[in-house]
């Protein structure tokens, strides 16, 4: 192991249930979800997949599906069978942003009291790489859904915007911060001060999202992005999400003393002398994520 958790990572399980009162949903795994569609999907059912699944809001953010998005992360961050995972919606919706039926009747003093939405940097300790696969619309705290996941494939008719000042409000979850950094300060203020929405082409060449396939190719193309990365070794693909992780959140130095300390470290690994010798040799390497 590389030993290079960010945050204190790992929760259990079983502490996060009894901590959001999820013990239900974790004992009675996948089947349990409500407002979410979880499978394993890939060749070797080495991809985690999790559809969105509010048909009716627009796969619109409520709490509920916050929280069993948050369950579901964690439980194929633990399973070792898994090695990427796919998060998606609906042909029509990403997600349309934060559940706004549901926020609409709270105070100052209740979404500041409850730390309101301080749930959603839960994704954020994930170490196996979340693909966004975004078809339609991605808006609000739907394009900072998308914007927390590690890539982002879009279907060409998505729709990404930062509504929130049509409401009175603005972006609550990276909106100001990660767009940003992804499309530069103009577009991006240019989005939060309108709420104008970007076609999936011009996302694309903004930087935001990675790749544009036809709409009905989507799921085709995130889902073999993520069988090519389950075939890495899983403590390299730990430590390559780390280190570009570390360009958003530190210094360059900093940065870059990372990246090379995680270099170092996969000299300790079995899978790089494997990668390595597999290449002097002229065979196709077997990874075991050791
Ligand atoms: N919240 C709740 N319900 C929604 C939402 C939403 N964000 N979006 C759509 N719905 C519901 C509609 O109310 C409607 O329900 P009903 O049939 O009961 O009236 C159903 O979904 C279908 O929607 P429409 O009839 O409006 O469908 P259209 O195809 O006509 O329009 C749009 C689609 C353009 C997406 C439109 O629904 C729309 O503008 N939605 C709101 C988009 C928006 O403003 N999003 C930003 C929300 S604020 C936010 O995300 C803040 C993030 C803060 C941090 C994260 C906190 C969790």
């Amino acid at each position: 192991m590389l030993g290079i958790a960010r945050t204190g990572i790992r929760v259990t399980l079983a502490s996060v249930a009894r901590g959001n009162g999820l013990r239900q949903l974790c004992s009675g795994g996948s089947g349990s979800y409500k407002n979410i569609l979880v499978e394993k999907k890939g060749d070797k059912s080495q991809v985690g997949f999790v559809r969105l699944n509010r048909p009716k809001a627009l796969n619109s953010l409520c709490d509920d599906l916050l929280r069993e998005l948050n369950v579901a992360f964690r439980e194929f961050d633990a399973d070792p069978s898994v090695k990427a995972i796919v998060l998606t919606g609906s042909s029509k919706a990403f997600a349309a942003g934060a559940d706004i039926k549901e926020m609409q009747p709270k105070t100052y003093s209740t979404v500041f009291g409850t730390n309101f939405i301080n749930d959603w940097t839960e994704m954020l300790r994930i170490r196996k790489p979340i693909i966004a696969a975004v078809n339609g619309y991605a808006l609000g705290g739907g394009c900072e859904l998308a914007m927390m996941c590690d890539i982002i494939y879009a279907g060409d008719s998505a729709k990404f915007a930062q509504p929130e000042i049509r409401l009175g409000t603005i972006p609550g979850a990276g909106g100001t911060q990660r767009l940003p950094r992804a499309v530069g300060k103009s577009k991006a203020m240019e989005m939060c001060l309108t709420g104008d929405m970007i076609t999936a082409k011009e996302a694309e060449s903004a930087g935001l999202v990675s790749k544009v396939v036809p709409a009905d190719k989507l799921e085709a193309a995130a889902l073999d992005l993520a069988e090519r990365i389950s075939r890495m070794s899983l403590m390299a693909i730990y430590a390559a999400k780390e280190s570009v992780n570390a360009a958003y959140e530190a210094p360059l130095s900093q940065g870059l003393l990372l990246e090379r300390r995680l270099f170092h470290a996969s000299f300790g690994t079995r899978d790089r002398s494997e990668g390595m010798s597999a290449f002097t040799e002229k065979r196709a390497a077997e990874f075991k994520d050791e």
